[in-house]
Formats: C-alpha cells, sequence, structure tokens
C-alpha cells in the first residue's frame, strides 16, 4: 500500500486543560515508529497547550472546523490562518454534527476547504450518508453530491483526507461492516478519480469513522480502500486509541 495509514482522534466537544493535555502526552508516548500516521483533533481550547507539551512527538494536532474567511466579523468562529499559526496541520471540515446542528451545506464545507488549503491545511472533508438514505438504497448517490460539492476541484493527496461516516454509525455503538465500508470507500476512490481526475485522487486517502475502536479496527484497516480512522469516542482514552493504531501497523 503507497498510502500511509492515518489515525486521527476527533474529540468532539470533550476535554478540560489538564486532562486534555495529560491524554495528548500519553498519545505521543505511544506514538514513535509507527507506520501510521497520528493526528489528535481537541477543542480549538487545547490546541495550544497540547502543541506546546507535545510539540516534536510523531503526533499531529488539528482543529475540528474553521471558518472560510481568514478573519472579519465572525463571532465565535475561529479561522484557518488561526489553526495553523498555533501548530495545526490538519482541520475536519463538513463532519456530520456540523452539517446536522450548524447547518452546514457542501458548498460552506467545500469554501472552508479552499480556505484550509489556502493556509497550508490538510482538509478531512466527511461525508455520509443517514439511516434511511441507507435504507432507500441512496448510499452512493448521496456520497457523490457530497463529494461532488464539498470537495474542491483542486484537491490532492497533499491537501485533502476523505472520510467516510455513516450517520447512523456515528456515537452510536453501531459500525458498518468491513465489506459496506470497502464498498463506499470503492465507490469514493472510483468517483473521485472520474470526476477529478485520477492524478489528483489516487493517492487521496480514505478515513473511515463511526465507532472504530480497537476490537474491529483490523478488519476495517485491512480493506484495501480504507486507509485509515477517523475516531470518535475511543480516541478519549490513550490505550485505545493506540490500540487503533497497533491494528495499522
Ligand atoms: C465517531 O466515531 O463517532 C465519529 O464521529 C468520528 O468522527
Amino acid at each position: 500500500r503507497d498510502r500511509r495509514f492515518l489515525i486521527a482522534g476527533n474529540w468532539k466537544m470533550n476535554g478540560l486543560l489538564q486532562d486534555g493535555v495529560d491524554l495528548a502526552k500519553a498519545v505521543a508516548a505511544g506514538s514513535d515508529g509507527r507506520k501510521a500516521e497520528l493526528l489528535v483533533c481537541p477543542p480549538a481550547t487545547l490546541i495550544k497547550p497540547i502543541v506546546d507539551a507535545i510539540g516534536g512527538a510523531a503526533v499531529a494536532v488539528g482543529g475540528q472546523d474553521c471558518h472560510y474567511e481568514d478573519s472579519g466579523a465572525f463571532t465565535g468562529d475561529i479561522s484557518p490562518t488561526m489553526l495553523k499559526d498555533l501548530g495545526c496541520g490538519y482541520v475536519i471540515l463538513g463532519h456530520s454534527e456540523r452539517r446536522a446542528y450548524h447547518g452546514e451545506s457542501d458548498a460552506e464545507v467545500k469554501a472552508k476547504a479552499e480556505a484550509a488549503h489556502d493556509a497550508g491545511l490538510v482538509a478531512i472533508i466527511c461525508v455520509g450518508e443517514t439511516e434511511a438514505q441507507r435504507d432507500a438504497n441512496e448510499t452512493l448517490t448521496v456520497i457523490s453530491t457530497q463529494l461532488y460539492g464539498s470537495v474542491p476541484e483542486a484537491a490532492t493527496p497533499d491537501n485533502t483526507v476523505i472520510a467516510y461516516e455513516p450517520v447512523w454509525a456515528i456515537g452510536t455503538g453501531r459500525t458498518a461492516t468491513p465489506e459496506q465500508a470497502q464498498d463506499v470507500h470503492d465507490h469514493i476512490r472510483t468517483y473521485g478519480m472520474a470526476t477529478f481526475g485520477p492524478d489528483n485522487w489516487d493517492g487521496v486517502r480514505i478515513l473511515y469513522g463511526g465507532s472504530m475502536k480497537p476490537g474491529n479496527a483490523g478488519e476495517l484497516l485491512s480493506q484495501p480502500d480504507v486507509d485509515g480512522g477517523l475516531i470518535g469516542g475511543a480516541s478519549l482514552k490513550a490505550d485505545d486509541f493506540l490500540g487503533i493504531a497497533d491494528a495499522a501497523d
């Protein structure tokens, strides 16, 4: 496999200062000499203390969202340049929780991804179908529409990662079977190559997200088009997160 595994923790809105720094340090302590690249995406409040605490370790730090403007009258928002300034290398965009609770559209996610690219960040762009859409056999159409609308034309393997997160598997304890995940990942790669060009898309990493844990990570990561994981709950315990990274080694 040419594509390096990426094991990314999405901490969501969890972690006070001391616990968050301790968790990041525990991840950093287990990060040396791994085949997989490790990434933690803590709440914005913890980015700076974590970068200061683990600087130099083989763990990247990322944001969970950013605005599409670099600065301005956007109360409460954070710009990609600000994330970059603190030492972030990545930003998660268009997570289903942002799409659902903040009404983010594909167009907004795309604008954010373009701004992230301009700031020198790698955008992790999330797509995924709801349970009703899966039941109605709309999964692949929904995914194509989201990709078409959310991914910048100029995306490359160096600045873009896709995360497939079936909405019915997020925070529910339900996980896609390895076959279900592979089917959609294969579709994402094929659709991306056809739509955005094979030269750019061949090396784009496609992560699976949705209740990935040490017990199911090995099977999911052994699928040919699963290039890593975007981990929710299991990223909040260093042993579980590193256990998933073990499965990628
Ligand atoms: C989950 O695993 O629940 C996620 O949403 C990861 O982003």
